[in-house]
């Protein structure tokens, strides 16, 4: 399979475990590059990655890559309500994050401001939340896509100094469960 992406972002990573726990072999483009970056436009016109190339299909999209893998090379976790739940809050919060991060890296000054605290108090909200569903027993024990998002949001925001970690405190003990899983440090997040 070859994945349009970069080694940075979270929502790569999450395929390129899945990837490696299915034993699909992956041929990185990397879109941190201008050359990387003109060949992402040439197949996708979201611009966003990742972007998988498979058996002659373009698909947009973490979740359809996700879906496209189980789909054709094997089983690997659930996806039921609960769990859909989980990742969207996930979703939610990591992307709240990452925009404060764009506008930062593209010199908007957002310090203070209203749109960062509702991004900031967001995030906030959903890692309450999430350590709830911990305590509640909703993160199950085993290895599948909200532990997998939850811990490709942690690692991103702590490597890129995106957000204060310690307010993901009530989550600590899903990541801290799974760090040493190969797939997982086989893809932490590096420039
Ligand atoms: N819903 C998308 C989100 C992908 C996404 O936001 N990717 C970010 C990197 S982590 C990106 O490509 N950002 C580039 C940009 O915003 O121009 C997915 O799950 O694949």
């Amino acid at each position: 399979m070859k994945i349009y992406g970069t080694t940075t972002s979270p929502f790569v990573r999450r395929v390129m475990v899945v990837a490696t726990e299915l034993k699909e072999p992956i041929e990185l483009v990397n879109t941190a590059t201008d050359a990387g970056t003109k060949e992402l436009e040439k197949v996708s016109p979201i611009r966003l990655v990742p972007v998988a190339v498979v058996d002659g299909e373009t698909l947009f999209d973490s979740r359809s890559i996700h879906t496209w893998l189980l789909a054709n090379r094997g089983t690997w976790g659930t996806w039921d309500s609960r769990e859909n739940n989980l990742v969207n809050a996930i979703d939610a919060a990591l992307h709240s994050i990452l925009d404060l991060f764009y506008l930062r890296r593209d010199g908007v000054v957002i310090e203070g401001n209203a749109y960062e605290k509702r991004q900031l108090d967001r995030a906030d909200a959903i890692f309450e939340w999430l350590g709830t569903q911990v305590s509640k027993g909703s993160f199950t024990g085993g290895f599948g896509l909200p532990e997998l998002s939850l811990i490709c949001a942690l690692d991103w925001m702590e490597f890129r100094k995106a957000y204060p970690i310690e307010n993901a405190a009530g989550v600590e003990s899903v990541r801290t469960r799974w760090r040493d899983r190969p797939s997982l440090v086989s893809t932490r997040p590096h420039t």
